[in-house]
């Protein structure tokens, strides 16, 4: 099968110029192909994966990737699936984000051999161009006529759009007509939004060799799909904001539990868009979704995949140890402090000074109860566990015996309240 077949099959083409020459290309010659990702934030999230996977899929089947951060196009903002102008940033800042940026695709690519992939900077062409070689060289050949038609453009004629944004569709052009002539990038590819941007693209190297060469030219675009929910909310959300893929903003724990949640409706279609799993694996997963559900076996894989993907073996470990111990029945004493601290991140958590500490005392300190004698009744009424266990001993001191990892100990008080002990220092 073909990459771009396997592409179909996973439901990841959404349009493509040029399909049969693209397929025949593709067979008969290991490509380049290109995706840019604008520095509009110091991490990519859970929307850029799709494409990076969907690169290193094309790696995989024997062709070379580019990733393009748009240090220069990053600086400009484009109006593609925007409905209100961008403010800009300042430069300093956008500089920071590239590289953070860089590093984070350099770790989803495999750089080595004849397919390694390579970064590019737009900066690096488009920081140095003259104003008025860029009006005659590439300006001459964009139409406005054709640049109002462009949907991303179109949709905002009457709530006003920026000389600014207006060009951004130029620059991009430009990009690809560049790669496309210095590194023979045959492909640019992107989500949905993309598509106005990489036909003009197209366009542009197809005026500027004009004179050179009569035949059609070789150079094709594809776009792959808005990944979209069963219950119509937006994808890559939680609760706490977006889903990103540097660890520091999104935990691991955090990313796993995000892709465990996912629902019954969509885990499948995810299965096929984000992991390398065969159709033959994936059909099974079906099956064992349409006939246990709840052992939500697909979700766990689908978990499992991505997470290994984006955060790597040992990280995935600790995601499932602290679910284990979170939801599974597992021992929470048996976690890591590090891993306490990605799973109880978000909970209230008391900084001991002292060595040992009542656990009436400290019911009231960290403000789990507000008097004694709730904090009596609770613990009589066996409303409070330690580390998981019913503690029901009014005398109880918390001290070293109750430290998992010579660290933290958790107090719950009925079902679901958890509250940390931390004994650092
Ligand atoms: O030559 C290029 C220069 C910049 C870009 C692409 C080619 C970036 C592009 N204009 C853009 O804005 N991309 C978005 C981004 O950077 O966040 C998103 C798209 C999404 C998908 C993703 O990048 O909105 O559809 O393409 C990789």
């Amino acid at each position: 099968m073909s990459v771009l077949q396997d592409l179909e099959q996973r439901g990841l083409v959404n349009q493509v110029t040029d399909r049969e020459n693209l397929n025949k290309t593709l067979s008969q010659e290991s490509v380049g192909l290109y995706c840019g990702f604008d520095p509009t934030g110091d991490s990519l999230h859970i929307g850029h994966l799709l494409t990076i996977v969907t690169l290193r899929r094309f790696q995989l089947a024997g062709h070379k990737p580019y990733a393009l951060v748009g240090g220069a196009t990053g600086l400009i903002g484009d109006p593609s699936g925007k409905t209100a102008e961008r403010t800009l940033n300042e430069e300093t800042v956008v500089r920071s984000w590239v590289e953070r940026i860089q590093a984070q695709l350099a770790k989803y690519l495999d750089f080595e051999g004849e397919v390694g992939a390579e970064l590019v900077n737009n900066y690096d062409w488009l920081g140095e161009m003259r104003l008025v070689e860029f009006l005659r060289d590439v300006g001459k050949h964009f139409s406005v006529n054709y640049m109002l038609a462009k949907e991303t453009v179109d949709s905002r004629l009457e709530s006003g759009i920026s000389f600014t944004e207006f060009t951004y569709m130029m620059l991009q052009s430009y990009d690809f007509y560049r790669l496309n002539a210095e590194k023979k990038v045959k492909l640019q590819m992107g989500g949905s939004d993309q598509w106005g941007n990489i036909t003009a693209g197209l366009e542009l190297i197809r005026r500027m060799n004009a004179e050179e060469e009569e035949e059609a030219i070789d150079a094709y675009g594809f776009t792959i799909p808005l990944v979209t929910k069963a219950d119509g909310s937006k994808f890559g959300k939680s609760e706490g904001g977006a889903i990103w893929l540097d660890p520091a903003k999104t935990s691991p724990y955090e990313f796993y539990q995000f892709l465990i949640n996912v629902d019954d409706r969509d885990v499948i279609k995810f299965i096929r868009y984000f992991t390398f799993l065969e159709e033959s694996e994936i059909k099974g997963l079906e099956e064992e979704l349409e006939e246990r559900p709840e052992e939500r076996k697909a979700q766990r894989r689908l978990a499992e995949e991505v997470t290994k993907f984006v955060h790597g073996i040992t990280a995935l470990e600790q995601a499932q140890n602290i679910s284990q111990a979170l939801f599974g029945g597992g021992a929470l004493t048996k976690l890591s402090a590090e891993e306490i601290e990605q799973g109880f991140k978000d909970v209230p958590t008391y900084k001991a000074e002292e060595d040992t500490i009542p656990l009436v005392e400290l019911l009231i300190h960290a403000e789990i109860v507000s008097s004694k004698r709730q904090a009596r009744e609770d613990i009589q009424n066996g409303a409070v566990y330690i580390n998981g266990e019913r503690c029901q001993d009014l005398a109880k001191e918390i001290g070293s015996e109750d430290q998992i990892d010579e660290r933290f100990t958790i107090l719950r008080r009925g079902k679901k309240k958890y509250f940390l002990v931390d004994f650092k220092n």
